[in-house]
Protein backbone atom coordinates (compact mmCIF):
# COMPACT_ATOMS: atom_id res chain seq x y z
CA UNK A 1 0.00 0.00 0.00
CA UNK A 2 1.53 3.49 -0.75
CA UNK A 3 -0.22 6.78 0.90
CA UNK A 4 1.39 10.27 1.77
CA UNK A 5 1.63 9.78 5.85
CA UNK A 6 1.81 6.94 8.00
CA UNK A 7 0.79 7.48 11.21
CA UNK A 8 1.30 4.67 14.07
CA UNK A 9 -1.13 5.15 16.64
CA UNK A 10 -4.54 5.08 17.48
CA UNK A 11 -4.33 6.94 20.59
CA UNK A 12 -5.97 10.74 20.39
CA UNK A 13 -2.99 12.14 18.98
CA UNK A 14 -2.94 9.93 15.69
CA UNK A 15 -6.70 10.05 15.18
CA UNK A 16 -6.56 13.99 15.66
CA UNK A 17 -3.81 13.72 13.44
CA UNK A 18 -5.32 11.52 10.38
CA UNK A 19 -8.47 13.62 10.64
CA UNK A 20 -6.71 17.02 10.42
CA UNK A 21 -4.75 15.54 7.46
CA UNK A 22 -7.99 14.21 5.93
CA UNK A 23 -10.05 17.33 6.38
CA UNK A 24 -6.94 18.99 3.93
CA UNK A 25 -7.43 16.16 1.27
CA UNK A 26 -4.26 14.69 2.04
CA UNK A 27 -4.11 10.57 2.49
CA UNK A 28 -2.86 8.70 5.68
CA UNK A 29 -3.29 5.62 7.13
CA UNK A 30 -3.51 5.02 10.75
CA UNK A 31 -1.95 1.61 12.54
CA UNK A 32 -3.29 0.59 15.68
CA UNK A 33 -1.64 -2.46 17.54
CA UNK A 34 -4.88 -2.93 20.24
CA UNK A 35 -8.37 -3.17 19.13
CA UNK A 36 -11.06 -0.51 19.09
CA UNK A 37 -12.37 -1.65 22.47
CA UNK A 38 -9.13 -1.66 24.05
CA UNK A 39 -8.05 1.67 23.37
CA UNK A 40 -11.73 2.89 24.80
CA UNK A 41 -11.19 1.28 27.53
CA UNK A 42 -8.40 2.86 29.05
CA UNK A 43 -9.34 5.55 31.55
CA UNK A 44 -7.15 8.75 31.29
CA UNK A 45 -7.55 12.28 31.24
CA UNK A 46 -9.91 14.41 31.35
CA UNK A 47 -9.41 17.82 31.46
CA UNK A 48 -9.43 19.68 27.62
CA UNK A 49 -7.96 23.11 27.34
CA UNK A 50 -9.81 25.53 24.78
CA UNK A 51 -7.09 24.56 21.94
CA UNK A 52 -8.15 20.92 22.05
CA UNK A 53 -12.34 21.82 22.36
CA UNK A 54 -11.25 24.14 19.38
CA UNK A 55 -9.54 21.88 17.14
CA UNK A 56 -12.17 19.04 17.44
CA UNK A 57 -15.02 21.77 16.41
CA UNK A 58 -12.59 22.42 13.49
CA UNK A 59 -13.33 19.21 12.13
CA UNK A 60 -17.12 19.85 13.57
CA UNK A 61 -16.62 16.68 16.01
CA UNK A 62 -17.80 18.52 18.78
CA UNK A 63 -21.65 18.28 18.43
CA UNK A 64 -20.86 15.70 22.11
CA UNK A 65 -18.42 17.35 23.33
CA UNK A 66 -20.52 20.98 23.27
CA UNK A 67 -23.24 19.19 24.61
CA UNK A 68 -22.43 16.58 27.57
CA UNK A 69 -18.74 18.58 28.62
CA UNK A 70 -18.77 20.42 31.54
CA UNK A 71 -17.70 23.68 31.27
CA UNK A 72 -14.97 24.41 34.38
CA UNK A 73 -14.44 28.35 34.94
CA UNK A 74 -12.32 27.78 37.93
CA UNK A 75 -10.74 25.13 39.85
CA UNK A 76 -9.16 24.53 43.77
CA UNK A 77 -5.96 24.07 45.84
CA UNK A 78 -6.37 22.68 49.33
CA UNK A 79 -3.79 22.98 51.75
CA UNK A 80 -5.16 20.83 54.71
CA UNK A 81 -6.87 23.81 55.77
CA UNK A 82 -8.79 26.35 53.42
CA UNK A 83 -9.77 25.73 49.83
CA UNK A 84 -7.75 28.68 47.00
CA UNK A 85 -10.03 29.24 44.33
CA UNK A 86 -8.38 29.83 40.97
CA UNK A 87 -10.64 31.69 38.90
CA UNK A 88 -9.68 30.81 35.76
CA UNK A 89 -12.08 32.63 33.40
CA UNK A 90 -12.36 35.49 35.46
CA UNK A 91 -8.75 36.03 35.26
CA UNK A 92 -7.97 34.79 31.78
CA UNK A 93 -11.44 35.12 30.06
CA UNK A 94 -10.96 31.18 28.98
CA UNK A 95 -12.30 27.71 30.50
CA UNK A 96 -11.31 24.46 30.28
CA UNK A 97 -13.81 21.13 29.60
CA UNK A 98 -13.85 18.37 31.44
CA UNK A 99 -14.91 15.76 28.86
CA UNK A 100 -12.68 12.02 29.11
CA UNK A 101 -10.24 11.34 26.71
CA UNK A 102 -12.04 8.10 26.08
CA UNK A 103 -15.33 10.30 24.71
CA UNK A 104 -12.79 12.06 22.53
CA UNK A 105 -11.40 9.30 20.89
CA UNK A 106 -14.94 7.63 20.62
CA UNK A 107 -15.72 10.60 18.13
CA UNK A 108 -12.77 10.31 16.31
CA UNK A 109 -13.22 7.01 16.21
CA UNK A 110 -17.10 7.00 15.12
CA UNK A 111 -16.31 9.89 12.24
CA UNK A 112 -13.31 8.17 11.10
CA UNK A 113 -15.29 5.21 8.09
CA UNK A 114 -16.91 8.63 6.99
CA UNK A 115 -14.52 10.79 6.31
CA UNK A 116 -11.97 8.47 4.54
CA UNK A 117 -9.59 7.97 7.32
CA UNK A 118 -8.37 4.22 7.20
CA UNK A 119 -7.25 2.92 10.90
CA UNK A 120 -5.74 -0.48 10.77
CA UNK A 121 -6.53 -2.07 14.19
CA UNK A 122 -4.73 -5.29 15.53
CA UNK A 123 -1.80 -4.09 13.35
CA UNK A 124 1.01 -6.29 15.15
CA UNK A 125 5.34 -5.72 15.02
CA UNK A 126 4.97 -2.70 13.28
CA UNK A 127 8.44 -1.69 12.59
CA UNK A 128 9.89 1.63 11.31
CA UNK A 129 12.54 1.20 8.34
CA UNK A 130 14.39 4.05 6.14
CA UNK A 131 13.21 7.17 8.02
CA UNK A 132 16.61 9.27 6.94
CA UNK A 133 15.54 8.94 3.54
CA UNK A 134 12.24 10.24 1.26
CA UNK A 135 10.57 6.87 0.97
CA UNK A 136 10.05 5.36 4.15
CA UNK A 137 8.16 2.65 5.12
CA UNK A 138 6.08 0.60 7.01
CA UNK A 139 5.97 -3.17 8.03
CA UNK A 140 3.25 -4.83 10.43
CA UNK A 141 1.53 -8.35 10.39
CA UNK A 142 -2.41 -8.55 10.16
CA UNK A 143 -3.95 -11.66 10.88
CA UNK A 144 -0.51 -13.14 10.90
CA UNK A 145 0.38 -11.76 6.87
CA UNK A 146 3.43 -9.39 6.73
CA UNK A 147 2.27 -6.24 5.21
CA UNK A 148 4.20 -3.00 3.83
CA UNK A 149 3.22 0.52 3.55
CA UNK A 150 5.03 3.13 1.75
CA UNK A 151 4.69 6.76 2.87
CA UNK A 152 6.68 10.38 2.06
CA UNK A 153 6.74 10.21 5.89
CA UNK A 154 6.12 8.71 9.08
CA UNK A 155 4.26 9.89 12.18
CA UNK A 156 5.00 7.84 15.45
CA UNK A 157 1.77 8.88 17.86
CA UNK A 158 2.60 5.48 18.98
CA UNK A 159 2.44 6.57 23.01
CA UNK A 160 5.71 6.15 25.52
CA UNK A 161 5.95 2.29 24.53
CA UNK A 162 5.61 2.43 20.76
CA UNK A 163 8.69 1.84 18.46
CA UNK A 164 8.74 5.19 16.85
CA UNK A 165 10.73 7.12 19.30
CA UNK A 166 13.25 4.28 19.80
CA UNK A 167 13.66 4.12 16.04
CA UNK A 168 15.95 7.84 15.91
CA UNK A 169 19.52 6.60 16.27
CA UNK A 170 20.77 7.65 20.27
CA UNK A 171 23.70 9.67 18.46
CA UNK A 172 20.95 12.33 17.16
CA UNK A 173 18.75 12.62 19.61
CA UNK A 174 18.89 14.17 24.20
CA UNK A 175 16.83 12.50 27.10
CA UNK A 176 15.40 14.49 29.63
CA UNK A 177 13.47 12.85 32.58
CA UNK A 178 12.51 12.87 35.90
CA UNK A 179 10.59 10.22 37.90
CA UNK A 180 8.92 11.28 41.10
CA UNK A 181 8.78 8.77 43.98
CA UNK A 182 5.19 8.40 43.95
CA UNK A 183 2.23 7.40 41.49
CA UNK A 184 -1.41 8.45 41.36
CA UNK A 185 -4.07 5.74 42.19
CA UNK A 186 -7.46 6.44 40.42
CA UNK A 187 -10.92 5.82 41.26
CA UNK A 188 -14.28 5.59 38.81
CA UNK A 189 -17.44 5.47 40.08
CA UNK A 190 -20.85 6.26 39.33
CA UNK A 191 -21.66 8.82 42.23
CA UNK A 192 -22.11 12.37 41.69
CA UNK A 193 -18.63 14.52 42.06
CA UNK A 194 -18.39 16.30 45.36
CA UNK A 195 -17.79 19.58 44.29
CA UNK A 196 -18.31 21.31 40.64
CA UNK A 197 -14.68 22.02 40.50
CA UNK A 198 -11.55 20.31 40.42
CA UNK A 199 -9.85 20.39 43.74
CA UNK A 200 -5.94 19.49 44.23
CA UNK A 201 -5.05 18.62 47.38
CA UNK A 202 -2.19 18.77 49.42
CA UNK A 203 -2.54 17.16 52.86
CA UNK A 204 -0.23 16.39 55.31
CA UNK A 205 -0.85 12.49 54.62
CA UNK A 206 -0.64 13.06 50.85
CA UNK A 207 -1.58 14.21 47.86
CA UNK A 208 -5.56 14.12 46.72
CA UNK A 209 -7.07 15.60 43.61
CA UNK A 210 -11.51 15.22 42.73
CA UNK A 211 -12.58 15.17 39.64
CA UNK A 212 -15.11 14.22 37.45
CA UNK A 213 -16.23 12.76 33.93
CA UNK A 214 -20.35 13.91 34.29
CA UNK A 215 -22.88 15.17 36.82
CA UNK A 216 -23.28 11.64 38.09
CA UNK A 217 -19.41 10.26 37.75
CA UNK A 218 -16.72 11.13 39.74
CA UNK A 219 -12.52 10.73 39.20
CA UNK A 220 -11.09 10.74 42.33
CA UNK A 221 -6.88 10.42 42.88
CA UNK A 222 -4.62 9.69 45.90
CA UNK A 223 -0.72 9.55 45.63
CA UNK A 224 0.93 6.30 46.81
CA UNK A 225 4.68 5.14 47.26
CA UNK A 226 5.54 3.08 44.49
CA UNK A 227 5.79 0.10 46.02
CA UNK A 228 1.62 0.07 46.62
CA UNK A 229 -0.28 -2.16 45.03
CA UNK A 230 -3.80 -1.77 43.86
CA UNK A 231 -4.62 -5.21 46.12
CA UNK A 232 -4.17 -3.05 49.30
CA UNK A 233 -6.53 -0.36 48.51
CA UNK A 234 -10.01 -1.43 49.02
CA UNK A 235 -12.74 0.72 48.05
CA UNK A 236 -13.60 2.08 51.48
CA UNK A 237 -10.01 2.54 52.35
CA UNK A 238 -9.47 4.97 49.11
CA UNK A 239 -13.03 6.89 50.23
CA UNK A 240 -11.67 7.49 53.96
CA UNK A 241 -8.26 8.63 52.39
CA UNK A 242 -9.86 10.99 49.90
CA UNK A 243 -12.51 12.37 52.54
CA UNK A 244 -8.82 13.23 54.95
CA UNK A 245 -6.93 14.77 51.89
CA UNK A 246 -9.75 16.87 50.33
CA UNK A 247 -10.79 18.30 53.84
CA UNK A 248 -13.71 18.57 55.37
CA UNK A 249 -15.41 21.24 52.89
CA UNK A 250 -15.24 18.65 50.36
CA UNK A 251 -15.31 15.44 52.57
CA UNK A 252 -18.91 16.68 53.20
CA UNK A 253 -19.84 16.51 49.79
CA UNK A 254 -18.39 13.62 49.02
CA UNK A 255 -20.96 10.30 47.68
CA UNK A 256 -19.91 7.05 48.07
CA UNK A 257 -20.10 4.08 45.65
CA UNK A 258 -18.36 0.81 44.49
CA UNK A 259 -15.57 1.95 41.99
CA UNK A 260 -15.74 1.03 38.14
CA UNK A 261 -12.47 1.06 37.42
CA UNK A 262 -9.08 1.09 39.70
CA UNK A 263 -5.41 1.69 39.10
CA UNK A 264 -1.79 2.96 39.88
CA UNK A 265 -0.05 5.24 37.46
CA UNK A 266 3.56 6.43 38.44
CA UNK A 267 4.44 10.40 37.91
CA UNK A 268 7.20 11.11 35.28
CA UNK A 269 8.44 14.33 33.25
CA UNK A 270 10.16 13.04 29.96
CA UNK A 271 10.99 14.86 26.59
CA UNK A 272 12.70 13.45 24.05
CA UNK A 273 14.46 15.88 21.51
CA UNK A 274 14.32 16.89 18.32
CA UNK A 275 10.96 15.42 17.89
CA UNK A 276 11.46 14.54 14.37
CA UNK A 277 14.34 12.86 12.35
CA UNK A 278 14.71 12.86 8.68
CA UNK A 279 10.88 11.60 7.22
CA UNK A 280 9.82 10.65 11.18
CA UNK A 281 7.95 12.84 13.28
CA UNK A 282 6.89 12.11 17.00
CA UNK A 283 3.81 13.70 18.53
CA UNK A 284 2.00 13.60 21.73
CA UNK A 285 3.42 10.66 24.52
CA UNK A 286 5.76 9.21 21.82
CA UNK A 287 8.25 12.18 22.42
CA UNK A 288 7.13 13.69 26.13
CA UNK A 289 5.25 12.86 29.34
CA UNK A 290 4.11 15.35 32.04
CA UNK A 291 2.69 14.42 35.80
CA UNK A 292 -0.73 14.25 35.33
CA UNK A 293 -0.75 17.48 37.71
CA UNK A 294 -1.44 20.28 35.36
CA UNK A 295 -3.60 18.18 32.54
CA UNK A 296 -1.42 18.73 30.31
CA UNK A 297 -1.30 15.48 28.43
CA UNK A 298 -3.43 15.13 25.99
CA UNK A 299 -3.61 19.03 25.50
CA UNK A 300 0.15 18.80 24.61
CA UNK A 301 -0.76 16.05 22.38
CA UNK A 302 -2.92 18.03 20.30
CA UNK A 303 -0.99 21.00 20.05
CA UNK A 304 1.89 18.91 18.74
CA UNK A 305 -0.55 17.50 16.15
CA UNK A 306 -1.62 21.09 15.44
CA UNK A 307 1.53 21.92 14.61
CA UNK A 308 2.55 18.87 12.64
CA UNK A 309 -0.70 19.19 11.07
CA UNK A 310 0.36 22.60 9.66
CA UNK A 311 4.10 21.31 8.35
CA UNK A 312 2.62 18.78 6.77
CA UNK A 313 -0.26 20.87 4.63
CA UNK A 314 2.42 23.11 4.01
CA UNK A 315 4.27 20.28 2.23
CA UNK A 316 2.00 18.51 0.78
CA UNK A 317 -0.35 21.19 -0.49
CA UNK A 318 2.20 24.71 -1.08
CA UNK A 319 5.20 22.79 -1.75
CA UNK A 320 7.31 24.15 1.24
CA UNK A 321 10.54 22.66 2.38
CA UNK A 322 10.79 24.79 5.35
CA UNK A 323 8.01 23.64 7.03
CA UNK A 324 9.05 20.05 8.26
CA UNK A 325 12.19 20.91 9.85
CA UNK A 326 10.37 23.58 11.40
CA UNK A 327 8.16 21.41 13.29
CA UNK A 328 10.00 20.02 15.81
CA UNK A 329 11.43 23.89 17.98
CA UNK A 330 7.70 24.98 17.63
CA UNK A 331 6.67 22.02 19.49
CA UNK A 332 9.16 21.53 22.28
CA UNK A 333 8.63 25.63 22.94
CA UNK A 334 5.34 24.73 23.84
CA UNK A 335 5.85 21.73 25.39
CA UNK A 336 8.81 22.47 27.59
CA UNK A 337 6.22 25.33 29.12
CA UNK A 338 3.52 22.73 29.81
CA UNK A 339 6.72 20.21 31.40
CA UNK A 340 7.65 23.55 33.50
CA UNK A 341 3.97 23.72 35.05
CA UNK A 342 3.22 20.82 35.25
CA UNK A 343 6.73 19.82 37.39
CA UNK A 344 6.08 23.06 39.68
CA UNK A 345 2.16 22.39 40.10
CA UNK A 346 2.99 18.45 41.35
CA UNK A 347 6.19 19.89 43.63
CA UNK A 348 3.42 22.55 45.01
CA UNK A 349 0.29 20.08 45.96
CA UNK A 350 2.65 16.65 46.70
CA UNK A 351 4.86 15.34 49.72
CA UNK A 352 8.16 14.42 49.01
CA UNK A 353 9.64 11.68 50.80
CA UNK A 354 13.23 13.28 50.60
CA UNK A 355 12.10 16.68 52.00
CA UNK A 356 12.84 18.04 55.29
CA UNK A 357 11.13 21.32 57.21
CA UNK A 358 13.11 23.80 54.67
CA UNK A 359 10.89 22.27 51.43
CA UNK A 360 7.64 21.81 53.87
CA UNK A 361 7.97 25.65 54.56
CA UNK A 362 8.32 26.53 50.57
CA UNK A 363 5.08 25.00 49.94
CA UNK A 364 3.57 26.45 52.83
CA UNK A 365 4.98 30.16 52.02
CA UNK A 366 4.06 29.72 48.04
CA UNK A 367 0.54 28.55 48.88
CA UNK A 368 -0.36 31.27 50.85
CA UNK A 369 1.56 33.94 48.49
CA UNK A 370 -1.07 32.14 45.31
CA UNK A 371 -3.70 32.68 48.25
CA UNK A 372 -3.14 36.22 48.13
CA UNK A 373 -1.57 37.33 45.17
CA UNK A 374 -3.79 37.85 42.27
CA UNK A 375 -0.67 37.76 40.04
CA UNK A 376 0.30 34.41 40.96
CA UNK A 377 -3.16 33.23 40.65
CA UNK A 378 -2.83 34.47 36.99
CA UNK A 379 0.19 32.45 36.02
CA UNK A 380 -1.42 29.53 36.95
CA UNK A 381 -4.37 29.86 35.57
CA UNK A 382 -2.88 30.92 32.41
CA UNK A 383 -0.48 28.19 32.48
CA UNK A 384 -3.92 25.89 33.53
CA UNK A 385 -6.38 26.53 30.67
CA UNK A 386 -3.57 26.24 28.41
CA UNK A 387 -0.43 29.01 26.83
CA UNK A 388 -1.54 30.05 23.32
CA UNK A 389 -0.36 27.74 20.18
P1 LIG B 1 -1.69 7.24 23.76
O1 LIG B 1 -3.02 7.63 24.25
O2 LIG B 1 -0.80 6.44 24.64
O3 LIG B 1 -1.90 6.49 22.38
C1 LIG B 1 -0.84 5.78 21.74
C2 LIG B 1 -1.45 4.72 20.89
O4 LIG B 1 -0.40 4.03 20.20
C3 LIG B 1 -0.66 2.64 20.26
N1 LIG B 1 0.59 1.89 20.09
C4 LIG B 1 0.90 1.23 18.96
N2 LIG B 1 0.28 1.13 17.76
C5 LIG B 1 0.86 0.35 16.81
N3 LIG B 1 2.01 -0.35 17.02
C6 LIG B 1 2.68 -0.26 18.19
N4 LIG B 1 3.79 -0.97 18.40
C7 LIG B 1 2.12 0.55 19.22
N5 LIG B 1 2.50 0.85 20.49
C8 LIG B 1 1.57 1.67 20.99
C9 LIG B 1 -1.27 2.44 21.63
O5 LIG B 1 -2.00 1.22 21.70
C10 LIG B 1 -2.17 3.67 21.74
O6 LIG B 1 -3.46 3.44 21.24
O7 LIG B 1 -0.81 8.53 23.32
P2 LIG B 1 -1.29 9.93 22.68
O8 LIG B 1 -2.24 9.71 21.55
O9 LIG B 1 -0.04 10.68 22.48
O10 LIG B 1 -2.15 10.64 23.83
C11 LIG B 1 -1.56 11.08 25.02
C12 LIG B 1 -2.54 10.96 26.18
O11 LIG B 1 -3.08 9.65 26.20
C13 LIG B 1 -1.88 11.27 27.53
O12 LIG B 1 -0.97 12.34 27.42
C14 LIG B 1 -2.93 11.65 28.59
O13 LIG B 1 -3.77 10.56 28.87
C15 LIG B 1 -2.24 12.11 29.88
N6 LIG B 1 -3.19 12.38 30.96
C16 LIG B 1 -3.89 13.58 31.00
N7 LIG B 1 -3.76 14.49 30.00
C17 LIG B 1 -4.51 15.64 30.01
O14 LIG B 1 -4.37 16.44 29.08
N8 LIG B 1 -5.42 15.92 31.01
C18 LIG B 1 -5.60 15.06 32.04
O15 LIG B 1 -6.47 15.33 32.87
C19 LIG B 1 -4.81 13.85 32.09
N9 LIG B 1 -4.96 12.96 33.07
C20 LIG B 1 -3.39 11.45 31.97
C21 LIG B 1 -4.29 11.77 33.03
C22 LIG B 1 -2.75 10.20 31.96
C23 LIG B 1 -2.98 9.29 32.97
N10 LIG B 1 -2.33 8.03 32.87
C24 LIG B 1 -2.91 6.81 33.15
C25 LIG B 1 -1.03 7.93 32.21
C26 LIG B 1 -4.51 10.88 34.07
C27 LIG B 1 -3.84 9.65 34.06
C28 LIG B 1 -4.10 8.75 35.23
C1 LIG C 1 -8.93 13.49 35.54
O1 LIG C 1 -10.11 13.84 35.65
O2 LIG C 1 -8.62 12.30 35.25
C2 LIG C 1 -7.83 14.46 35.79
C3 LIG C 1 -8.16 15.78 36.02
C4 LIG C 1 -7.17 16.70 36.27
C5 LIG C 1 -5.85 16.29 36.29
C6 LIG C 1 -5.51 14.96 36.04
C7 LIG C 1 -6.52 14.04 35.80
O3 LIG C 1 -4.87 17.19 36.54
Amino acid sequence: MRTQVAIIGAGPAGLLLGHLLRAEGIDCVVLERQTGDYVLGRIRAGVLEQITVDLMARLGLDQRLKAEGLVENGFNLADGERLIRIDIKGLTGKNVVVYGQTEVTRDLMDAAPARGLEVIYQAGDVALHDIESDAPYVTYTSDGVEKRIDARFIVGCDGYHGPSRKAIPASASQEFERVYPFGWLGILADVPPCMNELIYANHERGFALASMRSHTRSRYYVDVPLTETIENWSDDRIWDELAIRLGPDAAAGITRGPSIEKSIAPLRSYVFAPMRHGSLLLCGDAAHIVPPTGAKGLNLAASDVHYAAEALTSFFKRGDHDAIPGYSAKALARVWKAERFSWSLTKLMHRFPEDGPFERAMQVAELDYVASSVAAQTSIAENYVGLPI
